[in-house]
């Protein structure tokens, strides 16, 4: 009788501890240099998502495989048909720039499992499969350390091809790979072309992950490999795509299509807000991967609105682009970013350097502070005077950023009304200054 209760009891134990697997990097202490660029990742604020691999050749998204059940072995004919000749990296890091973009986070690998660099550790990648047999990765690498461009790498820790991605969690089931195979050296294949990526690339910006959400009950190891890459490279950010509230080890939080706290695409139920540096992702039109038919294109304006509301809410902006398979950005990508990079050469300093404001996002729009200035980004208001809270010390002067005028306002106890002239109203975001005397 007592040999059974200890039994169920260690068997409970048992089951407690693989229920919960010890999920990050316990113990973790940032690096000095990772704070650093911390800092410099939210005063970044803008920059460039890159879903580029061999999906793009048949032109319907990064998930064609898992969605048209496209075998492992039938999706082996791609790599031939991949031979992106005009692939400019001065061209793309030019376009970042005229953005007003600061990084650029590329897929390295994604669920397909095809490294868009020259992997040492397999032969699925770009250099040994495609007629191209460049590594685009280095080529864009070398650029954006030539222009002052952060580079990150996007890394899906899902993989539909690799026969050791076992057992299988919600996608890849129609691959036709064996039943069978080790965890643990799959694991350790991810683990060997991270430490490829980190140490045949200079300074990476950090990595960011994906496809941890594909196998939740999972021992990742991500002590391990977080640990990994914080010894190669202490200043390079780890964030994880897995919608939960950062786990220890990870250096910046994300969210998908959505901003902070918000859950309109629905991947973001479980998305508690913590304390690290914030970034939501989105697309240009619906897709993330090149897709030939996808027509509903953003406008610039509400992408401008996006950016805008993003950092009312002290997060960054890493907005997508899917090149095509011959090495180009789409016209109507392009002609978005430079759009955006003309608004923010006017309104940058609202933008950049900034966190979110003093007074929470309203339905009329959102602040953003930098030093003793408060941005007030008026988004929509019907009404000629605007009413805010008491802001940390006293209103010295107002100004519209547009053109620099002067900017009427009251202050008493109750807070700062501003006179808005339905003359100065702009239709994307009326942005004005207010400076504050610290008391
Ligand atoms: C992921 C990727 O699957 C997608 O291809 C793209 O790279 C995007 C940025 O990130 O999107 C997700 C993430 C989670 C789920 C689905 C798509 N999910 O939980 O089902």
């Amino acid at each position: 009788m007592k040999g059974l209760r200890v039994a169920v009891a260690v068997l409970a134990a048992g089951l407690v501890s693989s229920a919960v697997p010890l999920r990050g990097q316990a113990g973790y202490q940032p690096a000095p240099e990772n704070l650093a660029a911390r800092r410099w990742f939210q005063d970044a604020r803008f920059g460039m998502f890159v879903h580029w691999g061999i999906y793009s050749v048949l032109g319907d998204g990064e998930w064609v495989m898992n969605n048209r059940k496209i075998r492992a072995a039938e999706y082996e004919k791609l790599p031939a048909f991949f031979n992106p000749v005009d692939f400019d990296p001065a061209a793309w890091v030019a376009l970042v720039k005229a953005a007003g973009m600061k990084y650029v986070t590329i897929t390295s690998k994604h669920h397909d499992g095809f490294a868009m660099f020259d992997s040492k550790v397999s032969d699925w990648d770009i250099v040994d499969r495609t007629p191209y047999k460049k590594d685009v990765l280095k080529m864009l690498a070398d650029e954006c350390h030539r222009q002052g461009i952060k580079l990150f790498f996007y890394h899906s820790q899902l993989d539909w091809h690799h026969p050791d991605y076992y057992p299988r969690g919600r996608t890849g089931h129609d691959t036709g790979r064996p039943e069978s195979g080790e965890w643990y050296r799959y694991l350790d294949y991810m683990d060997a072309q991270l430490e490829e990526l980190l140490t045949g690339y200079g300074e990476i910006g950090g990595i960011w992950f994906d496809g941890w959400w594909d196998r939740p009950e999972a021992d990742w190891r991500l002590a391990k490999t977080y640990a990994l890459i914080h010894r190669l490279q202490p200043a390079a950010l780890v964030g994880s795509n897995h919608h939960r509230r950062p786990n220890p080890g990870e250096d910046f939080q994300m969210f998908e299509k959505d901003l902070p706290g918000r859950n309109t695409a629905g991947f973001n139920d479980q998305s508690e807000i913590g304390d690290l540096p914030l970034e939501t992702c989105e697309t240009m039109n619906n897709a993330w991967g090149f897709n030939i038919t996808d027509r509903s294109y953003k406008s610039t304006k509400d992408l401008v609105r996006y950016l805008v509301r993003a950092a009312g809410n002290d997060a960054n902006f890493l907005l997508n682009v899917g090149p095509m398979p011959n090495g180009k950005i789409q016209p109507e990508f392009a002609s978005r970013l430079k759009e955006m990079g003309d608004w923010l050469s006017r309104y940058g300093e609202s933008i950049y350097g900034t966190r979110g404001g003093p007074v929470t996002p309203r339905p009329w729009g959102v602040t953003t502070q930098k030093g003793d200035t408060v941005y007030l980004h008026v988004l929509d208001w019907p009404d000629e005077t605007l009413s805010l809270p008491k802001l940390p010390g006293k209103v010295t002067a107002a100004r519209f950023v547009k053109d620099g005028s002067r900017a009427a306002f009251v202050e008493d106890e109750a807070g700062v009304r501003v006179k808005i002239p339905a003359a100065m109203r702009d239709d994307t975001d009326t942005v004005l200054a207010l400076t504050y005397q610290s008391s």
